[in-house]
């Protein structure tokens, strides 16, 4: 049901540093064509930092961990016609063989099975604006609080409640460490975020955090890395939001949805950056990966 690619069951057996990467923002996070070279390049940034990328994703009826370029490909290609799949999808997409591109949440799930500790990514899922009307709250929130895995993500997503997402992240149990910085990055924008709980400095001391809590029989953490180009999408997003109401968008599609009204109107800058921090965030969590293994 779940399949390990050699490369990735060999470094796990010897303790060596791999790091998920996740295949949401491959079909659904980038313009048509532009998800493999998202993929890949993010790929050749955990090697370059010296640890094994394992990109997760349903095919034909397995939950695969490590893919191959061809693989990657298939996700890239299929765009809209993979399910975006989050904790709750992985068993209908095995079961049924359906193409499933697993999200944060559906990547840590199989974290957990595989025994992987770290996971790189752009933005996580969170607490919805307007959740008081309708609870959507990301799972990739629940499943942060069950697997004992740090991700990289430059914060969350800013379409999302930032504030009512930081104190779902308190209840839940899970630690934010600012990667040398002491607000919360929000994601395509490095400044103005609320403080985080704490600051980390380098690599080997996030790795230290996070020693120490899964040693304290604690699950997940987030190290939330500024990213290096900052861009304001607030008037963006609201208007994003306004449109997706209008059209009776919700669930799964807000987020994808978002994305793409905020890639079409930035004129590729947005485009640029997500994909800058997302191969910048997949780098950190291998750094963090390798002074883990290496302590
Ligand atoms: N980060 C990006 N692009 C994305 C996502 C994150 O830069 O497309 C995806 C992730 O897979 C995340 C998901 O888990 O959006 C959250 O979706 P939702 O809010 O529906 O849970
Ligand atoms: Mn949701």
């Amino acid at each position: 049901m779940i399949e390990l690619a050699p490369e990735v069951r060999d470094a796990l057996d010897s303790g060596g540093a791999v790091v998920a990467l996740e295949t949401t923002l491959v079909a659904h996070g980038f313009p048509a064509g532009e998800g493999l070279d998202v993929a890949l390049e993010a790929e050749r940034r955990v090697r370059e930092a010296g640890a094994v990328p394992a990109t997760v994703g349903v095919l034909e009826g397995r939950v695969r961990v490590g893919l191959s370029a061809d693989e990657l490909e298939r996700f890239a290609a299929a765009g809209d016609s993979a399910r975006k799949a989050g904790p709750r999808d992985l068993a209908v997409c095995v079961a049924e063989g359906v193409l499933g591109a697993t999200t944060v949440g559906g990547t840590l799930a199989a974290c957990s099975l595989a025994g992987i500790r770290f996971l790189g990514t752009g933005g996580i899922g969170g607490v919805h604006r307007g959740f008081a009307e309708r609870a959507d709250v990301s799972a990739d929130l629940g499943e942060l609080a069950r697997a004992g895995v740090l991700i990289v993500s430059s914060g969350v997503k800013s379409l999302l409640d930032v504030d009512a997402t930081l104190e779902a992240l308190e209840t839940l149990g899970v630690p934010v460490l600012g990667w040398q910085t002491e607000t919360l990055p929000l994601f395509y924008t490095a400044a103005g975020g609320p403080p985080v709980p704490a600051t980390v400095a380098t690599a080997s001391k996030a790795a230290s955090v996070a020693l120490a809590h899964w040693s304290l029989g604690r699950a997940g953490l987030l190290l939330a890395r500024p990213p290096t180009e900052s861009l304001d999408v607030e008037p963006l997003i609201e208007a994003a939001l306004a449109d997706a109401r209008a059209q009776g968008v919700s669930g799964q599609a807000v987020t994808p949805f978002v994305l793409a009204h905020i890639h079409r109107e930035t004129a590729g800058a947005s485009v640029r950056i997500n994909k800058r921090l997302i191969a910048d965030n997949a780098a950190l969590a291998a750094e963090v990966a390798c002074a883990y293994a290496g302590r």
